[in-house]
Formats: C-alpha cells, sequence, structure tokens
C-alpha cells in the first residue's frame, strides 16, 4: 500500500483506480477520503451493495491481511474501522431504503470480550434494507444484556457476532443460559464472525450460522417463514 499522501483528484480517476485508491486510503485510516470516493462512485450510478462490497469490505480485507501478518497494529487499524464506518454511514440510507413494513424484529450485538463491530453493523443494515426491524445492543455483551434485551424487545431473532477465536466460545454461554431458562425455542439464534463456520454453529446450538450479512438476511427471512408455517399448521 502506498503512503502517498499527496493530494490525488478522486474525480479524474476512472472506476478501478478510484477503488484502488480507496483502498489505499481505507488502509490510511483517511475517512474524508474513504467518503467522497463513496459519494463518487454513488454519482456515478454504482448500487450501494456493490460500493460496499468492493470498495470498503474489499479494502478491509487488505487491512485484515496486514494486521495478520504485523504490518500494521491496532491504531492504524482502528482509523482504518474509523475510515470504512465513515463510508457505511453514506451507505446506510440507501440500504435500508425498502420502505417495506417490518417483516420481523432481530436483536443483535457482538459477545463479551470482543469489541469488533463492522461485520455486526453491516448485518444490521442489510437487515434494516431487508425490512427487518433491528435492535442494535453494540460490542461486549455479558448473558445478561442479551436476556434483558429479549424481554424488553420480544424479538423473532437473536443475532450474535464473534470475531475472535477466545470469545466465540462465549455464544454457547448465552444459549445454555437461555435453554435454562426455558425460553431458547422461544428465539430464532442466528451466529456470525469470521472465525466461526457451520459445524461451530450447530455445536453451540445455534438455529444457523451466516457467513455474511446476505446470508443473515436470507436465513433470517426463510427461517422466521418457516417459524410461522409451522404455528398456522
Ligand atoms: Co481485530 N482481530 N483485534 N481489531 N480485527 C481480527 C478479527 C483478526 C482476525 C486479525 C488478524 O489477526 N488477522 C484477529 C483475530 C484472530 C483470532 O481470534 N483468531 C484480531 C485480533 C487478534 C484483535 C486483537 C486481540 C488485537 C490486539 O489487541 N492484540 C484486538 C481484540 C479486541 C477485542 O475485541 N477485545 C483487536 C482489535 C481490533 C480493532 C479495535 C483495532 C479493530 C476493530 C474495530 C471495530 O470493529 N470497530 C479490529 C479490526 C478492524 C479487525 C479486522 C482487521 C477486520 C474486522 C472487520 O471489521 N472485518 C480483523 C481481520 C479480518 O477479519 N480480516 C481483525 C470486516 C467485516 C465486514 O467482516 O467482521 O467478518 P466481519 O463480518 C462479516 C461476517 O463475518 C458476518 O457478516 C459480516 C458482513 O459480511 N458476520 C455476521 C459478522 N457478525 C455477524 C453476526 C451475524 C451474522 C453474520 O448475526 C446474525
Amino acid at each position: 500500500m502506498s503512503d502517498d499522501y499527496e493530494e490525488i483528484d478522486l474525480r479524474a480517476l476512472d472506476d478501478d483506480e478510484l477503488v484502488e485508491q480507496m483502498h489505499d486510503d481505507l488502509y490510511n485510516g483517511l475517512k474524508e477520503e474513504v467518503e467522497q470516493g463513496t459519494r463518487i462512485l454513488l454519482e456515478r450510478k454504482w448500487g450501494a451493495d456493490t460500493v460496499l462490497d468492493r470498495a470498503l469490505v474489499g479494502g478491509m480485507q487488505i487491512v485484515g491481511v496486514d494486521f495478520r501478518d504485523g504490518i500494521l497494529f491496532v491504531p492504524e487499524v482502528l482509523q482504518a474501522a474509523n475510515a470504512m464506518k465513515g463510508g457505511m454511514e453514506i451507505l446506510r440510507p440507501l440500504l435500508a431504503q425498502t420502505g417495506a413494513e417490518p417483516i420481523g424484529k432481530i436483536v443483535i450485538g457482538t459477545v463479551k470480550g470482543d469489541i469488533h463491530d463492522i461485520g455486526k453493523n453491516l448485518v444490521s443494515m442489510m437487515m434494516e434494507g431487508a425490512g427487518f426491524e433491528v435492535i442494535d445492543i453494540g460490542i461486549n455483551n455479558p448473558v445478561e444484556k442479551y436476556l434483558q434485551a429479549l424481554e424488553t424487545h420480544h424479538p423473532d431473532i437473536l443475532g450474535m457476532s464473534a470475531l475472535l477465536t477466545t470469545t466465540m466460545p462465549y455464544m454457547k454461554v448465552v444459549i445454555d443460559t437461555m435453554k435454562e431458562k426455558g425460553i431458547r425455542n422461544d428465539y430464532i439464534v442466528l451466529v456470525g464472525g469470521a472465525p466461526l463456520n457451520e459445524e461451530f454453529g450447530k455445536a453451540v446450538g445455534a438455529d444457523a450460522y451466516c457467513r455474511d450479512a446476505a446470508v443473515a438476511v436470507d436465513t433470517a427471512k426463510a427461517l422466521i417463514r418457516a417459524r410461522r408455517l409451522a404455528r398456522v399448521a
């Protein structure tokens, strides 16, 4: 990635160059530039989901690799995350613009010990866009906070996110506590996050593991439909 901070006219770049420049800007934590690039791609009639996938998520993948390899450190990754959030905020209303009636309600939060929230926020946005009412309870949630949110909001779905191999087992603590309290079957439980997989989802007793935000939306819709059909049958 380039360390070159000289002023670049983003509008003068073609689409591929602009996406590459946005990856650089994300990497360098340049929020305003990432926001400007996001706006330019939208002006060029790119769909919000394509901007998200190619320019923002694609850029964050590069950051992730260099973080893993010890080339980037926490402060730099935080700046990159902040720049990504700037772009996401511009896309949020567009992703949520379906005008549909709420088709279900989801409480979603990142588990205890884990402060990663970009993926969760993305899932929340895509869920909103698909017509769900989303109650986002944030990061670092102990089991008590999940239970309190379920009691207060009566959602159809509980969604949990974890990005660390050390925090993902906490999902089982939440689900086991729901079982102990006799409320597990009152909710659809969806789990997600980069280190998880299908097998893990089954092992902790979730209804489904969701690889990404689009899968989360499809899975949520399908399981709500199945549950409603089962109720009338
Ligand atoms: Co962290 N971090 N981090 N980090 N960080 C990872 C996760 C890591 C893989 C980096 C690496 O080594 N390559 C690594 C984990 C290794 C492991 O556990 N095996 C790691 C580490 C080690 C750490 C620290 C321990 C570092 C340290 O302090 N030494 C520390 C832990 C802090 C803590 O949580 N207690 C830490 C800190 C941070 C920052 C604060 C600097 C920052 C977070 C900022 C923020 O979120 N506000 C950060 C970041 C940004 C990352 C990486 C680079 C990017 C994560 C991300 O946002 N991805 C990440 C590397 C990577 O994943 N490539 C890394 C983009 C996002 C769109 O994808 O979150 O996977 P993702 O979400 C996807 C799907 O997973 C799914 O849908 C989303 C959208 O498609 N999904 C769900 C996610 N949640 C879902 C919930 C659902 C459904 C689907 O519910 C229904």
